[in-house]
Parts: C-alpha cells; sequence; structure tokens
C-alpha cells in the first residue's frame, strides 16, 4: 500500500547544526556559539564553528537532496546571519544565503520548508533578557517581517519555534542546552509565555505580509506515550499520559504549549500543577497566541509505554531488559509515528506533519569505502509502517521529513552522535550517501509502496 497521494517526503536540518561560519558573511554571535566556549558543556568542547560548511555547499547539498529525490527540505534560518545584533541593522550578505539556498531548490523541484527558529537566538538579544524579557516578542516579530518580505515570493511552508520544551526546558532551566541557565520554574515559564506570543505574533506577521498564501504551522516534541496493547484501555491511558504535566520534567510536555497555540488556553492540570508559579497573562494575549494554523508539525523519535492500571490510571511499563535503543539510549518504539500523529490529530484537529524522525546509530567507513547502516534502514522501515497505518486509519497526514539529511552537530553531544542519511567526514567535509539515503530515495520514488507488509517483533 502506497501513502496517500500528494503526501510530501522530505528531510530536515538546522543552521547552527549545518552551516559553519559562524564568523563570516557577517553573522553575529548566537547562544549556541558562547554556550559551546563554556567548559564542559559540549562533548569534548565541539561547536558549529565548520559543522557541515553548508553555508560554502549549496549546490552540492542541494544536488544530494535532488539525488534523493524528496518534495521538501526542512531547514531553519539563523537569526543571528540576517540580524548580527537581533534587531536593527540587516546583514544582507545573510539574506543573499539563503536567496541562494531557496533558488537552488526551486530550480531542483524541492519546496523550502522554513523553519523560523531552531535555537539560535542573536547572543546580543540574550544579554538583553532574551526570552525572559518582555520585548522578546517584538523582536521576534520584526525579524519574522524581514524574513516574510524577503522569502514570501518563494516559500510557502512556515514553521515559527521548533520544540520550545527544548530551549526553554533544557536551555534555561536544565542549563545542558545554551544558554545554559538553571532558572526558577516560575522564571521558565514566564518565558515561555513570551516564546507563545513571539509564535503568534509570527503567525500574525506572516498572514499579513506574506506574498503567496503560507501553510503555517509550529513544531513541537513532547512526552509522547504509546500503549502497551490496542485495548480500548490501553489507549485511553497513553492518550491522558501524552497531555499529562509531570512534575518531574514538567517541561517536557506537549499540552502546555500546544493548549495556547491550537486552543486559545494552557491546560487546567498544568495550572493547578504550577499554581502561583504562572505568569499573569491576558485574554488578548492568549488570542494572539492562539492563532488560526493549517497544519501540526511535531518531532517524534521515541515514546513511554503505559498500560491502564487500576481505574484505568496510565502505568509505565517497563522495558524488557534489552530492548532496543538507539546511540542516543533512546528507546526504539515504532507505534511512536502511529499513536502520535493520531493523539495530536485527535486533540488539536488539524493535518499533521511529522517534522523529524530519525536515530542516531553507529555509523563509520566500512573497509569497502561505503557507509552501511541498516540500523537506520530497520528504524525507518518499521516507524515508517506505522505512520502509513495510521493514515490507513484515517489519520490525517500530509508529510514526513527525515532527521536528518547528513550528520551534524548534535547539540550537547557535539559530533558524537551521527543522525543523517550522508555521511560526513568532519576532516574534509567530504558527504557520503549511507546505505539508507539510497533506501531513502526508494521509499520517495515509490511513494512507500514497497516497505514490507509484514514485520517481525523486535524484541
Ligand atoms: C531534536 N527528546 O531535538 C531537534 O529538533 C534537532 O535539532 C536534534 O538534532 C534532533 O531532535 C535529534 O536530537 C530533540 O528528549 C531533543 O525526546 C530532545 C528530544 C527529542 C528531540
Amino acid at each position: 500500500m502506497p501513502f496517500p497521494e500528494k503526501f510530501t517526503w522530505g528531510v530536515a536540518s538546522a543552521a547552527y547544526q549545518i552551516e559553519g561560519s559562524t564568523d563570516i558573511g557577517g553573522r553575529g554571535p548566537c547562544v549556541w556559539d558562547a554556550f559551546c566556549n563554556m567548559p564542559e558543556k559540549v562533548f569534548e568542547g565541539h561547536n558549529g564553528e565548520i559543522a557541515c560548511g553548508s553555508y560554502d555547499r549549496v549546490d552540492e547539498d542541494v544536488e544530494l537532496m535532488s539525488k534523493l529525490g524528496v518534495g521538501g527540505y526542512r531547514f531553519s534560518i539563523s537569526w543571528p546571519r540576517l540580524f548580527p545584533n537581533g534587531i536593527g541593522e540587516p546583514n544582507e550578505a545573510g539574506f543573499a544565503y539563503y536567496d541562494r539556498l531557496i533558488d537552488a531548490m526551486l530550480a531542483k523541484g524541492i519546496e523550502p520548508w522554513v523553519t523560523l527558529y531552531h535555537w539560535d537566538l542573536p547572543l546580543s538579544l540574550h544579554e538583553q533578557g532574551g526570552w525572559l524579557d518582555s520585548r522578546s516578542h517584538q523582536w521576534f516579530e520584526e525579524y519574522t517581517r524581514a524574513v516574510v518580505e524577503r522569502y514570501s515570493d518563494r516559500v510557502t511552508h512556515w514553521f515559527t519555534l521548533n520544540e520550545p520544551q527544548i530551549f526553554l526546558g533544557l536551555g534555561l532551566n536544565e542549563g545542558t542546552h545554551a544558554p545554559g541557565l538553571k532558572l526558577s520554574r516560575k522564571e521558565v515559564l514566564l518565558a515561555t509565555h513570551h516564546a507563545l506570543l513571539a509564535h503568534g505574533r509570527a503567525v500574525k506577521t506572516i498572514r499579513e505580509h506574506a506574498k503567496q498564501s503560507p501553510m503555517i504551522g509550529f513544531a513541537p516534541v513532547g512526552n509522547l506515550h504509546t500503549p502497551e496493547t490496542d485495548s480500548a484501555a490501553d489507549i485511553e491511558a497513553a492518550r491522558r499520559a501524552t497531555f499529562d504535566i509531570e512534575e518531574k520534567g514538567w517541561a517536557f510536555n506537549y499540552s502546555w504549549y500546544c493548549d495556547p497555540v491550537f486552543l486559545g488556553h494552557y491546560p487546567e492540570q498544568g495550572l493547578e500543577l504550577f499554581g502561583d508559579d504562572v505568569p499573569e497573562f491576558t485574554a488578548q494575549e492568549m488570542e494572539l497566541i492562539n492563532q488560526p494554523l493549517d497544519i501540526c508539525g511535531v518531532n517524534i523519535y521515541s515514546s513511554v509505554i503505559v498500560r491502564a492500571g487500576e481505574n484505568g490510571d496510565p502505568e509505565r511499563v517497563p522495558s524488557v531488559r534489552g530492548h532496543p535503543m538507539t546511540m542516543f539510549k533512546w528507546t526504539i518504539i515504532p507505534r511512536s509515528l502511529y499513536f502520535g500523529p493520531k493523539f495530536l490529530q485527535e486533540r488539536y484537529g488539524l493535518p499533521i506533519v511529522i517534522t523529524e524522525n530519525g536515530l542516531a546509530s553507529m555509523d563509520w567507513v566500512h573497509a569497502d569505502g561505503q557507509v552501511h547502516d541498516p540500523g537506520r534502514i530497520d528504524y525507518l522501515t518499521r516507524y515508517l509502517s506505522e505512520l502509513r497505518r495510521a493514515c490507513d486509519d484515517g489519520v490525517d497526514v500530509r508529510g514526513y521529513f527525515q532527521w536528518s539529511i547528513m550528520d551534524n552537530f548534535e547539540w550537547a553531544e557535539g559530533y558524537s552522535l551521527r543522525f543523517g542519511l550522508i555521511y560526513l567526514d568532519y576532516q574534509t567535509l567530504r558527504r557520503i550517501p549511507k546505505d539508507s539515503f539510497r533506501w531513502y530515495a526508494e521509499v520517495v520514488r515509490t511513494n512507500g509502496e514497497h516497505l514490507p507488509n509484514s514485520i517481525a517483533p523486535i524484541a
């Protein structure tokens, strides 16, 4: 069985993870440049200075995507490349870079899917308060407006924020991502409110200024839960747990971010849990956050398994010993791509696009000079089969973006984890398509028709 007609097959990346040239072409510093300079924060002190060198390799990279046959490329725009200080003076060389990229993609029939913010906050804005400052949503609106004025003659697919759960939770609360702060829950919830306002203002700005009718979405991640069995009770337990906010790891959830964005209010359960830590907000602010959207993006990698315990309450099911994991130690749960889209569509009522899915696997150049990554092929086979099952069961899924087109700077893990369909030799910046690249090209070419219908249990 193929995927739906007009399904978009794509690959994804983010500016700081691939571009390099952080000091070149007039780019200003971002919070990740500064974070990488702090001792012990990033694996072996790695940083994004060179990364994959994509800033200098537009034609080569687009040619590879064209060989892959994808219809879409989700990339992010580097705010500090366009505005070295975040606001004020624009940097024409930065704008010209994305012109080159977008034009090269369009010439090969690849649609740009632009993420406005994938974590590279301009350092000078951070120094002025960053997301904690109530001007931050104004700054983001100004940046968005410049992006839309420049590129919306060619770009129609837009995402505002990538994973606020991570840049706010890990960046401002746990301190393991840039800018490396350990703020109180109250402060982080204030910053979160500002980030949600920034999302709303960006959506409004795109609608007001886009030169072509836009398709706009949000790209969250969250604490996905999947049921142990297909019993109605287990599925209900997984659904409830998916939208619950837990006391520990409270920032990693869907509902605190997605309910305001898609439904116009903070979730009751979160309001109760957070109590006095919830920032003051007005009805107008909630209206601004709740702009109409066209699509619900979501990044899905793994999930927690639950069953219905007493009274139907979700009860965590420990993984069997030896359950397969990726190199990131994320458990491999293919059903995440069935239940994730299903639960999100039920709650938010929008078509779904998988904005990221993939794995870090153990890849190197083998003795024959090739990069064989059977684990990635198997992972994607399993996950995509579940996504197709979701489509067959009536979930409206519009596209799938594999993370990632190439190995890249994996944030606090530096270059130690490889997520790509293309292997990067970081010394020479040579790109070597892995086996999974050729395999994924077949998936794209056949619209998933050649995925097997029968799949052996994974453990
Ligand atoms: C995403 N989790 O981050 C990001 O959008 C990418 O930039 C990143 O390279 C990719 O996933 C792989 O890590 C995530 O804890 C961070 O479940 C954390 C989680 C998921 C995704």
